[in-house]
């Protein structure tokens, strides 16, 4: 699938570079430092279901990654970063149904408006930008393979729903008794699974499961949805999870370094992705580390296109608000804690882009009686602590506060802009001069 275009990153011109990446798993709840092999590190991030436009959510979700994306270039690493769209899906389906469109139209007009959204934000793009439609095919050899390796199973389709031509009258579903690393991602119990397992697309009082939670590999062809050549499956489509289990394998390959998205997928998205792309791969572990965005809310509520409560980037750049000023308003909050949207931070946020603008405007190292090596050394500085707070965790926070520090010497004439500018484009993905806007 077409991706998006990003100014190219620039090299921070300082001896120094930034140190290895530590982060949050959230399958072992402690810091991990991810370990790429041969200098390349692999990132899966999960992309949207486009049915509706861009919220701040989902924007914090991918600019929190586009910062792992960014320390790991500023380590040396190459970076090798995929992302899904679920461009076909339930969601997708009952909102087109809604509001009486096809459902491809909805689909591709959603995808264009995100990848106008991420291009105005700055997000580097993925190496690979995959439809799930696009993986029906790798979908259909994994099931496949899981049923010829009898982890999964069978499930007749009921009595009063009729199936296409070509279709089996039966569904697949994963077998999670064969499955040991269950519940490894999330470390939740049954009852916390349980709490919100239907909520999120999960089918628990399907008839003919062995377990409750089990997941849907393959649904056989229902008249009225989509379906697909499945080979011996039938007719039908893929479950959700498979899609990212097999799009992050066929492009990344086992134990990849980062798995990411918000953490409303932490179960059972990211537990059924990772225990079904375990079962692909032999036992060999889907990712090394996973990694979650806290929920941004409005109103005290999670923000969210089933709710309605949205705040479109598309819609505040309608409005004129500078996509950069977003981009601070979003690295603003760390990435493990939620927050709400606030016209406030907005306002906070593009009081910051003016005044980092206006330092950035300041011609040279500036020698307001300081002297030229000690306005370089305060850039330098300013860089070793935005490197510091980004490889800790992402704390994108208090870069920002390191940054702000930064303009106040500049505006008070004790140091010029320096290499600082740069550093912020190629680090924090925010543009200050005219030319990488
Ligand atoms: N297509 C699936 C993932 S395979 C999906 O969850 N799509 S989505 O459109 O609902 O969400 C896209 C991404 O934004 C996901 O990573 C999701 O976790 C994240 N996200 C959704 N709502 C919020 C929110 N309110 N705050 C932060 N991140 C969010
Ligand atoms: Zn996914």
């Amino acid at each position: 699938m077409k991706t998006w275009t990003a100014d190219p990153v620039p090299t921070v011109p300082t001896a120094g570079r930034g140190g290895p990446l530590v982060v949050h798993d959230t399958a072992s709840d402690g810091p991990v430092t991810p370990t790429p092999v041969d200098g390349r590190a692999r990132m899966y991030v999960c992309g949207i279901t486009p049915y509706d436009a861009t919220h701040m959510g989902h924007a914090a979700t991918y600019v929190t990654f586009d910062l792992v994306n960014r320390v790991w270039r500023d380590a040396g690493l190459d970076v090798l970063y995929v992302q899904n769209v679920t461009d076909v899906d339930e969601p997708l389906l009952e909102r087109a149904a809604r509001d009486e469109v096809h459902w491809e139209d909805l689909a591709a007009r959603e995808i264009d408006l995100f990848r106008q959204d991420m291009e105005a934000l700055r997000v580097l793009p993925p190496d690979h930008y995959v439809g799930a439609v696009e993986g029906i095919p790798d979908d259909v050899t994994a099931v496949g393979a899981l049923l010829a390796d009898g982890v999964a199973y069978c499930v007749p389709v009921p009595g009063g729903e009729e199936t296409v031509p070509g279709a089996e009258r039966s569904d697949v579903y994963l077998d999670l008794s064969t499955q040991p690393t269950f519940g490894s991602v999330s470390g939740w119990t049954r009852d916390q699974m349980m709490e919100v397992f239907a909520d999120r697309g999960g089918d628990p009082d399907r008839e003919g499961k062995r377990d409750p939670f089990d997941p849907l590999l393959w649904r056989a062809g229902r008249v009225g949805e989509p379906h697909w050549e499945g080979g011996s499956l039938g007719r039908g489509r893929p479950g959700w999870h498979i899609e990212c289990s097999t799009i992050a394998q066929r492009y990344l390959g086992p134990g990849f370094d980062v798995q990411g998205g918000g953490d409303d997928l932490v179960f059972p998205h990211h537990e059924m992705s990772a225990v079904e792309g375990t079962a692909l791969q032999g036992g060999a572990p889907f990712a090394q580390a996973y990694v979650h965005q806290a929920m941004v809310g409005l109103d005290g509520e999670k923000m969210s296109k089933s709710k309605g409560n949205l705040v479109l980037v598309s819609r505040l750049r309608a409005q004129g608000v500078d996509p950069m000023a977003l981009r601070l308003v979003l690295l603003d909050h760390h990435y493990r804690r939620a927050w709400e949207w606030t016209e406030d931070g907005l306002r906070r946020a593009q009081e910051r882009l003016v005044r980092w603008r206006r330092a950035a405007a300041v011609d040279g190292d500036g020698d307001g009686g300081a002297g030229r090596e000690r306005a370089q050394e305060i850039g330098v500085r300013v860089v070793e602590e935005v490197r510091r707070h980004l490889a800790d965790d992402l704390d994108a926070p208090a870069a920002l506060r390191a940054v702000d520090r930064w303009a106040t010497s500049v505006l008070e004439g004790r140091a010029g802009a320096g290499l600082v500018p740069v550093a912020v484009d190629a680090l924090l993905g925010v543009a200050l001069t005219e030319s990488a806007a």
